[in-house]
């Protein structure tokens, strides 16, 4: 007899999974160790690509993104404080959609909620066997389930459950950090990236009254380091004009950029998705949609075993995925050094910051380039 899926955690790959599964008919619980006003509200990324929303899209799941705004055909760069507007050849590009982590998270909830769904907030759990899958809850209870889906994040406890020795995690350090602002500044474009010799910068919108801000620091600056009117004019400078409208800074955080892909995925019926299994820097603006692709495969896998009883898909999962994930950290990893080398190279010198200028430039003078960041940023390549 066939027993529920179990997926720890409700960010986006837990809540895109369950949604998934309902909708093909199969049993599942979510469990999440915040409240539901917390994980609502917790403010991340901004953008689904065209691969993320067709994954909705063939399941008739469309609605989940909302009214995002289809994202524009084009990367707004400045250079050395001059607009460097970069359009992107891949038509495909339109299907994706502007849309703040928390909206997705909160159409996830009440969607699978209306569809009758099992969601349990409030609710940590334990892993207390990934070979015949059971979690253990908070009031001692135990749950039995057909599989595990270790949706819970980089510091959650699936990763933890599997024995180091069967485990690799691969790290990289970028060498640079970001201060990551969120403030009640409307964005005038969808994307605004600053190349400079100062260090790069960004803002990107998220919804209509806040934007988030990035400003490449050392990674022994702290957040003290950074006063509000410090912020302000150090975006003016590497973006080239001033800031006029100073909102509101309602947060202010040090994220050093990093890189990790933990190998493999499965373990026994336990299957890694999401920041669980891989981080990216979010200049790739690939974390919320690596994991929704990992999503979109477990699911097929996992209905390709129910309904052809056929574990095929679910044994290729782990390799499958990190085929893709090492192919979307070879991008983020050429792409957050490429715009940063070519402002403010750091330690790594001129040599590296002439080079990056040169992969910078070619964007604009090689259509091969352009299609090859093209694809990427859809998700297609
Ligand atoms: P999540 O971390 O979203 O969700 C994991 C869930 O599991 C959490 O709700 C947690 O409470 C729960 N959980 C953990 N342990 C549990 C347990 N034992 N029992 C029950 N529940 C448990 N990505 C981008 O693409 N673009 C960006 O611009 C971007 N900006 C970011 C900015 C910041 C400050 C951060 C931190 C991340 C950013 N990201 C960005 C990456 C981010 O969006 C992640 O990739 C995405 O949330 C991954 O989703 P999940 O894998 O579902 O993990």
């Amino acid at each position: 007899e066939t027993k529920p899926v179990l997926i720890i955690g409700a960010g986006v790959s837990g809540l895109a999974l369950g949604n998934f599964l309902l909708r093909e008919g199969i049993g599942c619980v979510v469990f999440e160790r915040r409240s539901r006003e917390y994980v609502e509200h917790r403010q991340r990324a901004g953008v689904i690509d065209t691969r993320a929303t067709r994954a909705f899209r063939k399941r008739g799941l469309e609605d989940r993104v909302g009214d995002g705004v289809p994202t524009e055909p084009n990367l707004g760069f400045r250079v050395d404080g001059q607009p460097r507007p970069l359009g992107l050849s891949v038509e495909e590009h339109r299907e994706g959609r502007f849309c703040p982590q928390q909206v997705l998270v909160r159409n996830l909830i009440s969607g699978f909620r209306q569809e009758g769904g099992d969601l349990r907030f409030d609710t940590e759990v334990t892993v207390e066997d990934h070979e015949n899958p059971r979690v253990r809850l908070g009031d001692g209870s135990i749950i039995e389930g057909d599989f595990i889906a270790g949706c819970d994040g980089s510091h959650g406890v699936t990763r933890a459950a599997v024995p180091e020795d069967r485990i690799t995690r691969h790290t990289h350090e970028y060498g640079y950090a970001w201060l990551v602002i969120l403030a009640e500044v409307p964005a005038h474009q969808q994307t605004l990236m600053a190349i400079h010799r100062r260090g790069f910068a960004a803002q990107f919108g998220r919804g209509p009254q806040a934007s988030r801000f990035y400003l490449q620091c050392p990674l022994n600056d702290t957040t003290e380091d950074w006063p509000d009117e410090r912020i302000w004019s150090e975006l003016g400078t590497r973006f080239g004009e001033p800031i006029t409208t100073k909102g509101a800074i309602v947060e202010k955080q040090l994220v050093p950029l990093r890189s990790e892909v933990l190998s493999p995925m499965s373990h026994g019926r336990l299957h890694l998705l999401g920041d669980a299994a891989h981080i990216v820097p979010p200049m790739s603006a690939k974390g919320m949609n690596l994991a929704l692709y990992d999503a979109d495969a477990f699911a097929d896998a996992l209905v390709h075993y129910y309904k052809n009883d056929d574990p095929g898909l679910l044994d290729a999962y782990s390799d499958t995925r990190l085929n893709d994930v090492w192919n979307y950290q070879a991008f983020a990893t050429w792409f957050t050094n490429t715009v940063h080398d070519a402002g403010d190279p750091g330690d790594r010198g001129e040599f590296h910051h002439r080079v990056a200028r040169a992969d910078f430039e070619r964007l604009y003078t090689s259509g091969t380039a352009n299609r090859l960041l093209s694809e990427f940023v859809a998700g297609l390549a």
